[in-house]
């Protein structure tokens, strides 16, 4: 049997990303020591990070003699190919395209307007005050939920979680919305789908684990 490896991971606690790789590297069984990157602080763009990730995004995870790995979807692959029990993906064609488009719904097309550098940008650039960025915030936060939820509600596929009765990357990066959410104390509103669902995944201990609150950094 393969030793596993030794992981670093570039971490804030409440990334959303990170939380992520969090969850997925408890859900397997799997440990990484957290480098700890201060978003308040401007750290995720000093040039030592900056080599790691030029986006200058976390999380990124590195193994000892690899080169780093960025982006938490990507991650969540590496890991399921690395240790591939218990599944993150359904064993079949159909069903791993449907949790991939899932989780994508909310990593690649909700979570990238409501990160701190689009944050900053609206700010500096356009003027955006708190209250208005918090209006941003709530609308694409419930867009992307609410479209979400719609196909949940619909598809015959949804189970106990979101696709089937097995945890899978689409709850990963569901509950991963849900905690920065949390974080921002934005409620999400006309979900029952999505609370029933997050109702079991807070139950499970690789998620309360991975949440923000728990982790290094968070306010007491
Ligand atoms: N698509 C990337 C997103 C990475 C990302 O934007 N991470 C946020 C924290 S959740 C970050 O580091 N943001 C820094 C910034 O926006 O300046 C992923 O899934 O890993």
């Amino acid at each position: 049997m393969s030793a596993i490896p030794e992981f670093h991971l570039y971490a804030f606690w409440r990334s959303s990303a990170t939380f992520r790789v969090r969850a997925a590297l408890n859900l397997k069984g799997l440990k990484a020591h957290e480098l700890f990157v201060n978003l308040e602080a401007g750290e995720h763009l000093r040039p030592d990070f900056l080599a790691i990730n030029p986006l200058g995004g976390i999380p990124a995870l590195v193994q000892a003699g690899q080169p780093p790995i960025t982006q938490s979807l990507a991650i969540l692959e590496f890991l399921e190919e690395l240790q591939p029990e218990p599944p993150l993906l359904p064993r079949d064609l159909h069903g791993r395209a449907r949790v991939r488009s899932l989780a994508a719904m909310l990593a690649s097309d909700t979570h990238p307007l409501l990160t701190p550098r689009i944050k900053k940008y609206l700010a500096t650039q356009a003027g955006m005050d708190d209250a208005a960025w918090r209006a941003w915030q709530v609308h694409w936060f419930g867009t992307g939920l609410a479209a979400l939820e719609q196909r949940l509600a619909r598809e015959p596929q949804t189970g106990r979680y979101c696709h089937g009765d097995t945890v899978t990357m689409a709850d990963v990066v569901l509950a991963s919305i849900l905690a920065v959410m949390r974080v921002f104390k934005i409620p999400s509103q006309n979900t029952p789908t999505i609370d029933r669902i997050m109702a079991s995944l807070d139950a499970l201990e690789a998620f309360a684990l991975a949440d923000p609150f728990r982790q290094q950094g968070a306010p007491a």
